[in-house]
């Protein structure tokens, strides 16, 4: 039986995962440890909350006592840190949390992990430490090129920097101590339970309610989009399979400009749904400061390396993303009526 903890399961990656894992395998049980942030709900998790082989814990990863406390109570093999403040536009008006959380968290898992792993200079057989990263990271490109693991670090976000930063210290952890981790960075990822302050959500949630929809800029920016399984299963190979030390990037060559997106939402909606659903509804607004312009990942690696490869295609995935929205109107109720509504007009409203 192998014991991981798997931090930020409570949140919109997090949670698909551990659904993912449970699913797949019954000889491993999962710690999932999460701050409960404006981010985390636990009614993602509802389908496995009475699995034997599941534990919740509410707390914050950077609480260096209870990370101890779970090492001395649990034998963990694996760490899997989801956990981290991930919306960009929040970066940019509250940068302190992102250093914190995505920075000093993850210092505080590696600590901990550390005193409980390596005896006498040496790590324990099986144990690994997994950071789920970001193509952030890298910065922006031009028209041409994709991602690579040796594309230097070039962050532009109060938020991507704070991620580079994590990456950064789990490299040294490796490079110092011997650590055996790993890093995925993964493209933009889209699917059920995904908060919706990010584009595909906010768009689905706005249009059903005959709200306008927000495109930052001229709508150009191009993004590369990955299905959260696709995303799952490849964690689960790095984390079974990735060599140590390694970083792998991941993404399958779904770029597309955020106006395109935008409008397949609607084209789906208004055939689907509500015949008065339509581009009026569109209203470009000022642009995201410091806006990357165009991600795009080169999955090469861990496709020639581990065999993975996305099975999901854009065109079949956001149509699972859309119908899901749809039959699940309570869940997107229950977290658009508190404090997000004092975030919405904050963001978009003001003025
Ligand atoms: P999310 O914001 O939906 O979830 C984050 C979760 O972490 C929440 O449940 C929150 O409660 C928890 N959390 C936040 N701070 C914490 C703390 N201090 N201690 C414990 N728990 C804490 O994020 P997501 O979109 O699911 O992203 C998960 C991870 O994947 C992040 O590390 C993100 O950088 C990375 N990532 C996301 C994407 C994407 O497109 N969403 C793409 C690539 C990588
Ligand atoms: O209202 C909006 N209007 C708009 O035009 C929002 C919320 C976004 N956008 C644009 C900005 C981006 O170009 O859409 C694109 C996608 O935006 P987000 O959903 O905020 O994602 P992004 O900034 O690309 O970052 C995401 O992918 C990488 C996740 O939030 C990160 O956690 C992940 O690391």
């Amino acid at each position: 039986m192998k014991t991981m903890i798997v931090t930020g399961g409570a949140g919109f990656i997090g949670s698909n995962f551990v659904i993912y894992m449970l699913n797949k395998y019954n000889d491993i049980k999962i710690i999932n440890l999460d701050k409960l942030t404006y981010a985390g709900n636990l009614e993602n998790l509802k389908c496995v909350q009475d699995n034997k082989n599941y534990v919740f814990v509410q707390g914050d990863i950077c609480d260096s006592e209870l990370i101890d406390k779970l090492f001395r109570e649990y034998d963990i093999s694996h760490v899997i840190n989801f956990a981290a403040e991930s919306h960009v536009d929040r970066s940019i008006t509250d940068p302190d949390i992102f250093i914190k959380t995505n920075v000093g968290g993850t210092a505080n898992l590696l600590n901990i992990a550390r005193k409980y792993w390596e005896v006498d200079g040496k790590y324990k057989e099986g144990v690994k430490y997994l950071q789920v990263s970001t193509d952030e990271v890298y910065g922006s490109l031009g028209d041409t090129g994709f991602f690579m693991e040796t594309t230097p670090l070039d962050p532009h976000s109060p938020y991507s920097a704070s991620k580079a930063g994590g990456d950064l210290i789990v490299k040294a952890y490796a490079d110092t101590y011997g650590m055996p981790v790993n890093i995925t960075r993964c493209s933009n990822n889209y699917g059920p339970y995904q908060f919706p302050e990010k584009l595909i959500p906010l768009m689905i949630n706005n249009a059903l309610t005959k709200k306008s929809l927000p495109v930052y800029g001229d709508g150009k920016n191009i993004r590369d989009w990955l299905y959260v399984e696709d995303h799952c299963s490849a964690i689960d190979m790095v984390l079974h399979n990735g060599k140590p030390g390694e970083v792998y990037n991941v993404g399958g060559h779904n770029e597309r400009e955020n106006i395109h997106i935008v409008k397949t939402i609607i084209g789906y909606l208004r055939e689907h749904v509500d015949s008065t659903i339509d581009e009026s509804l569109i209203k470009y607004v000022e642009d995201r400061k410091g806006h990357d312009r165009r991600y795009g990942i080169d999955p090469e690696k861990i496709k020639r390396e581990l065999g993975w490869y996305p099975v999901t295609t854009f065109e079949v995935g956001i149509e699972k993303t859309i119908k899901w929205y749809l039959d699940n109107k309570e869940w997107m109720n229950n977290i658009t009526s508190g404090d997000y509504q004092n975030y919405y007009k904050s963001m978009y409203e003001k003025g």
